[in-house]
């Protein structure tokens, strides 16, 4: 299912020092420099590591830390905008391309909701597809009526929401009101960058589920699939 051993990720070695992994692979996304990047995520591949775990612990707090510092104003917009590009280039190949043989499920669908951040989605995605789940894909940029008219035509009985601006995040609320008002009980898991900053968001917006990261929403899937484990 997964080859990335082949291209070097997936390699055994000793103890790795997370912080200051992040540390590098944050100065060399800033030095816009994909071949060190890279090198980071290589060097530290440990028999113990997952390639989604150093997903979770390597790019997510590198980038968010780039956010930070663009945000304060130490940052370029156009770094930030490399070093997405340079992750996305990346995850393509960490990240497992095959699937697991398919798991009896509720009809799903994965979206951006109006937000064109895609990284999240996109691991999701790939995560849930190689644990043996089948989503339908709305892209990134999706508006709350589309959405909606969508999850009516496709019968999606699960549907998972990534969103980083906190601006689309609110918009989730609009998601839920019309799918109560439509008597439709699809259930909606959020999960993104302003859910982990605000533990009570997801709440707030009507979600039924909030995932802090990819592996809590296989976790999720799985039992909402009625799947022993
Ligand atoms: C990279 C980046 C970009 C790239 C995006 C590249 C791409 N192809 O996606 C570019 C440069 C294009 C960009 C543009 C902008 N950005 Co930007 N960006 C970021 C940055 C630095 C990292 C985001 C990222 O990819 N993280 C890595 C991914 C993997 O993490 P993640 O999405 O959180 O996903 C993980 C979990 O949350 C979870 N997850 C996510 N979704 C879901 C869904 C489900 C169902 C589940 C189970 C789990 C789950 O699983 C993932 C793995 O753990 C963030 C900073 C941050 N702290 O997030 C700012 C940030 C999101 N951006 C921000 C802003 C403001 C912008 C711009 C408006 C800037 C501008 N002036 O143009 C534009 C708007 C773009 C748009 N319309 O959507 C702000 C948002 C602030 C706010 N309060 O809303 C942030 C927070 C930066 C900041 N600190 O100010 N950005």
């Amino acid at each position: 299912m997964d080859d990335n051993s082949q291209k070097g990720f997936g390699k055994t070695q000793s103890k790795t020092n997370i912080p200051a992994k992040v540390h590098q692979f944050e100065q060399a996304l800033l030095s816009l420099d994909r071949l060190a990047a890279e090198r980071v995520l290589i060097d530290l591949s440990d028999s113990s590591v997952t390639p989604s775990q150093y997903v979770e612990q390597i790019i997510v707090p590198a980038l968010d830390h780039i956010g930070s510092g663009w945000e304060q104003g130490e940052i370029a917009l156009s770094q930030v905008y490399i070093s997405g590009r340079i992750c996305e280039e990346l995850l393509g190949k960490i990240l497992p391309s095959g699937r697991q043989s398919l798991q009896p499920h509720p009809k799903m669908a994965i979206a951006v909701l109006q937000d064109h951040h895609q990284l999240g989605k996109r691991i999701v995605h790939s995560v849930l597809r190689a644990s043996g789940f089948e989503l339908i894909d709305y892209g990134a940029g999706i508006t709350v009526n589309e959405l909606v008219d969508r999850i009516k035509r496709d019968e999606v009985q699960v549907l998972l929401i990534s969103v980083l601006m906190l601006s689309s995040a609110l918009l989730v609320e609009d998601v839920r009101l019309q799918l109560d008002r439509a008597d439709l009980d699809t259930t909606i898991i959020i999960g993104g960058a302003p859910f982990r900053f605000d533990e009570n968001l997801g709440q707030e917006v009507g979600a039924h589920h909030t995932c802090l990261n990819a592996t809590e929403g296989v976790e999720l899937v799985t039992r909402l699939a009625g799947i022993e484990k």
